[in-house]
């Protein structure tokens, strides 16, 4: 409890309130976003989600109203009371976000009797009753709110009822819907409710927590174990202006190159040379195309990260360059564990110039992770960041083209980190504690630095631990889920919230990483995954294989067909990240991003749109040849079936093993490219728009795919509008310097454009 207001005073976009013993804050950061700040930890925000804070002056007044102070933009009124207690409100009145007055409900203490009779059984229980968080805040929850966002948790699109922890964690059971924290940690959700929507971004790096009712139906509240108290507020109009704000402060994914789009292929246990060639020959044997191969650990000597294991690989860069000339892009696995070893390099240089975390004693601190017994670079210094940047130099030098960054949770065998380990904060000394949830984070970010400098091009990291804020740096996957029917459910509701949350471009392992593949989920994934920015099968050594040849020929060809599709929508999918640049929209978007009004799409767990244009209905149910499809406003074309279909019901859709119910928009005007074996095969010389009936409008997007001249304005910008079934083609834009030597338009009856 901060007391009574004693004074306010207006600095720039801050209002400073003094509490006597503390001061807080309001800053007015955009007419429709403010940050609510009271400095328990110290009086910077040290964001490493947001890196440019905005600082242009905004428009607000401030006045004494009864016991309130209010502060009032174009937008919005924040009603200051004493406590701190705060309220907001739209411009017209309405409220929309309330602090809880009363006290916490915990839950009632277990008696000894209960206590006695779980632990006899093995639980490991304590009396606890929920805990009072040190930085807090406690917000009033109305009876239908519901609550999306929060990065990579587990279970179902809307987040009402369940609680959840910010922690990066890597456990290794079968994810289901009670796990409080995966890999990620992104503190940022959005909340729709029947007078609005709206976002907050809780700024914290400790380990904290989020309730959504599941403790009290009359509140949700959100806590940290230590920090500042820092979060930001994001209204909109729409659920989309709240997912801009976001990104507006903490970055918008960027474009990536072309064939990062394209379909790639990995396995834990590809543990030489010949195995790598021969999956490359056979993509091209059977013509599926594919553009990436991913090499796990066992290219590694010994698990030393930046070391190549010739024995069993060859000579450095030999296999990398052979593949490239049958158009193969490599990415390379790098794990953050340093092994402990004199003899090697990478161990010296960083404890000769003092890059791992160490004990609060002073000693450089060691677990193990793969290598045995290793080290931790300390991610958070920018040294280490500089020189693990430069270490990329030895896999650019060899020809990868991507790097993939595993295990930086930062994942240990032998017990987490104690939370006192030293590791550093920018220009102070900080712990694991503070410092744990931006680690991956940190890693990914050097990761990109390095690879951008090396190379010129838009780097492609994949990273499986970040927080709000990675996008900027790189794709993330979602770690690893099993070949699990309820995790192919799965992997909707957490890429949209992904994409919520900031993440745009993410995929899951496609057939799942751990247990064991079934011919029919591996047809039933791939449909999905068709429209999942990372397009990446993966699997786990040991588990059956699931490269698309190794269940016979039926499931290798859907597999080819729905790989052919996605190497066809290229050009739709590039343009959603082009545009994405820019207004922070993920390119999977649950429908409730689009439809909020809409009751029927807030708990749509089964479908998703691709942009604003695609509708995808993947079967997700063994077994199931048919399913029910709901149509938000509007009329709906089948890309498949060519049936038409009235929006705001239900239909039952026909869906046979070869086939996934996908729809456009009235309206939509789709490009697409003809299919080649991988991006660059050859030149995309014809652009294909397949016209659907209704008006429509589009803006497609060319460039060289590689580089950074985009942000230089060289590129073209096609403007096509469509009425009556006439379109028409311009350009806004012509600062490619190339240009398609044939723009053709496809009927959207005509079966010919589709694979
Ligand atoms: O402890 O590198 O999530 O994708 O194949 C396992 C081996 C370590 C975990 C990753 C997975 C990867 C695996 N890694």
């Amino acid at each position: 409890m901060l007391g009574e207001i004693r004074d306010y005073q207006v600095d720039g976009n801050k209002v400073c309130f003094s509490f006597g013993e503390r001061e807080a804050f309001v800053e007015v950061l955009r007419e429709d976003i403010v940050n609510i700040f009271v400095p328990y930890e110290c009086n910077e925000h040290r964001s490493k989600a947001i890196e440019v804070r905005p600082d242009e002056k905004v428009v607000f007044e401030v006045a004494e109203a009864g016991d309130a102070v209010t502060i009032c933009t174009e937008k919005l009124i924040v009603k200051v009371y004493n406590d701190f207690y705060i309220d907001i409100y739209k411009k017209d009145g309405t409220l929309l976000c309330a602090d809880y007055r009363g006290a916490r409900r915990m839950r009632p203490l277990l008696s000894e009797k209960s206590l006695a009779v779980l632990k006899a059984e093995g639980h490991e229980v304590s009396a606890g009753s929920g805990t009072e968080y040190k930085v807090q805040a406690v917000k009033v929850m109305d009876a239908n709110e519901k609550f999306y966002g929060l990065g990579d948790k587990t279970g179902f699109l809307n987040k009402r009822d369940y609680e959840f922890e910010n922690w990066n964690t890597d456990n290794p059971q079968a994810h289901t819907e009670d796990f409080r924290a995966l890999y990620k940690s992104i503190p940022f959700f959005i909340t729709l409710k029947d007078t609005g929507v709206y976002g907050i971004f809780f700024d914290n790096t400790y380990h904290s927590y989020m309730n959504f009712g599941k403790e009290c139906r009359d509140y949700y509240y959100f806590g940290a174990e230590n920090g500042n108290l820092d979060y930001y507020f994001f209204s909109g109009e729409k659920m989309a202006d709240v997912v801009s704000g976001y990104t507006y402060l903490t970055g918008t994914t960027p474009l990536p190159q072309f064939w990062t789009l394209g379909y790639q292929q990995s396995r834990w246990g590809y543990d030489s040379a010949a195995v790598i060639r021969d999956v490359a020959k056979k993509y091209r044997e059977y013509e599926i195309p594919c553009d990436t191969i991913h090499l796990d650990i066992d290219y590694m000597e010994g698990y030393r990260v930046f070391t190549w294991n010739e024995k069993d690989y060859g000579k450095p860069g030999k296999l990398i360059n052979e593949i490239k000339d049958a158009g193969f892009k490599t990415v390379c696995i790098i794990d953050p564990g340093v092994k402990v070893d004199e003899n090697y390099d990478v161990y010296r240089e960083g404890i000769e110039n003092g890059y791992f975390a160490k004990t609060p004693e002073g000693d450089v601190y060691v677990n193990a992770v793969w290598p045995g017994d290793a080290v931790y670079p300390d991610f958070g210094n920018p040294k280490v960041r500089t020189w693990w940047a430069g270490k990329q130099n030895y896999l650019m030098d060899m020809g990868v083209d991507g790097v993939w960054n595993d295990m930086n949770e930062p994942a240990s065998f032998h017990g987490e980190l104690p939370a006192d380990v030293v590791f550093t904060d920018e220009d102070l000394q900080s712990t694991h504690a503070a410092m744990h949830n931006v680690y991956g984070h940190n890693m990914a970010k050097a990761t990109y630095e390095g690879i951008k400098a090396a190379s010129g091009k838009r780097p492609f990291v994949i990273t499986r631990a970040c927080y709000a804020g990675s996008q900027k740096y790189t794709t993330a996957w979602t770690g690893d889920n099993q070949s699990l029917w309820s995790h192919l459910q799965m992997a909707i509701p957490q890429l949209c919230n992904l994409g919520l949350s900031g993440m745009s471009f993410v995929g899951t392992d496609i057939g799942g990483f751990g247990a064991d593949c079934t011919p029919e989920l591996l047809c039933r994934w791939i449909e999905l995954a068709v429209f999942s920015p990372l397009f990446r099968n993966h699997s786990s050594n040991g588990c059956i294989y699931q490269e698309p040849w190794q269940f016979g020929k039926e499931v290798m060809d859907i597999n080819r067909k729905f790989i052919k599709l996605r190497y066809q929508l290229l050009p739709y999918l590039y343009d959603l990240f082009f545009e994405g640049e820019k207004t922070g929209l993920p390119v999977m978007r649950p429908l409730v991003l689009h439809y909020e009004k809409d009751p029927e799409v807030w708990n749509l767990n089964d479908e998703f749109l691709v942009g604003e244009n695609l509708l995808a209905a993947p079967v997700v149910m063994q077994g199931a040849t048919r399913r029910m499809v709901y149509f938000p406003v509007g009329t709906w074309y089948g890309l498949f079936d060519k049936k038409e279909y009235q929006g705001g019901r239900y239909y039952m859709v026909e869906a046979p093993l070869d086939t996934c119910p996908i729809f456009a928009k009235e309206g939509t005007i789709l490009p697409v490219y003809e299919v080649m074996q991988y991006v660059g095969e050859r030149p995309y010389d014809v652009l294909k728009l397949v016209v659907y009936p209704g008006e429509g409008h589009y803006v497609h997007y060319q460039d060289n795919g590689t580089d950074f001249a985009y942000r230089e304005g060289y590129y073209n910008a096609y403007e096509f509008e469509s009425r009556d079934g006439k379109l028409t083609i311009g350009m806004r834009k012509d600062a490619y310097g190339k240009t398609y030597k044939e723009i053709e338009t496809v009927d959207w009856h005509d079966a010919k454009w589709f694979a």
